[in-house]
């Protein structure tokens, strides 16, 4: 690996669930100040274990195998689903254990580090996708719901001074209708920190 190439991936951008790991990603030009953006997706509410039709996960009512796809669009934050790209199988990033309870706490935290000179958008949307798992077994995949999770740019001074946001309910993306008994919340934590300036490219 070009030393270049390693620098960046030890140093710079990393999307990380639980554990922190670099995507193959590219990177391009650097200006601005650097800071850390936390985002925790707090906890999913759908007690009828519903898709998005209003109809039951699975027959016989037997709950919703759910499963979460999310990536950070920081890219094209203010359009309408799904932003700036497509979800991708990797985008997988939380899965439950067991099909019942479909209410669950997820509590599972993204980084990202950015530069402020790098994208002039003053937002930044979590896009998550949850899905009824049926995996061959019982048919096709049913979509449980898309979900807008967006906030403004405001980082504190330091790690110190920063704080996690009051939970926010993420924007549910309409899709004929929407289950008004599904819910799902985040809060995210902003700083600045030290360090080069590189900025993320998706892939
Ligand atoms: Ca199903
Ligand atoms: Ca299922």
């Amino acid at each position: 690996m070009p030393l270049f190439s390693f620098a960046v991936c030890v140093f710079v951008i990393c999307i990380r669930v639980l554990e922190f790991s670099c995507l193959p990603v590219g990177v391009y030009g650097a200006s601005g100040l650097r800071y850390q953006v936390d985002i925790e997706l707090l906890r999913f509410e759908n007690a009828q274990g519903l898709e998005i039709n209003g109809l039951p996960c699975d027959p016989m009512k037997q709950g919703c195998d759910t499963r979460f796809f999310a990536y950070l669009d920081w890219i094209k934050p203010d359009e309408e689903w799904p932003g700036f790209r497509d979800f991708e199988e990797d985008d997988t990033v939380f899965e439950v254990a067991e099909a019942v309870p479909t209410s669950f706490d997820i509590n599972k935290i993204f980084i990202a580090q950015l530069c402020t000179g790098n994208h002039s958008q003053n937002n930044i949307t979590l896009r998550v996708k949850v899905q009824d798992d049926d995996r061959i077994f019982r048919g096709s995949d049913d979509l449980i719901g898309n979900f807008n999770c967006r906030f403004a740019v405001s980082p504190e001074k330091n790690v110190y001074t920063a704080s996690w946001s009051e939970p926010t309910t993420c924007e549910a993306v309409k899709y004929l209708s929407i289950q008004p008994t599904i819910r799902l919340t985040f809060r995210t934590k902003m700083f600045f920190t030290e360090g080069e300036c590189v900025d993320l490219e998706h892939r």
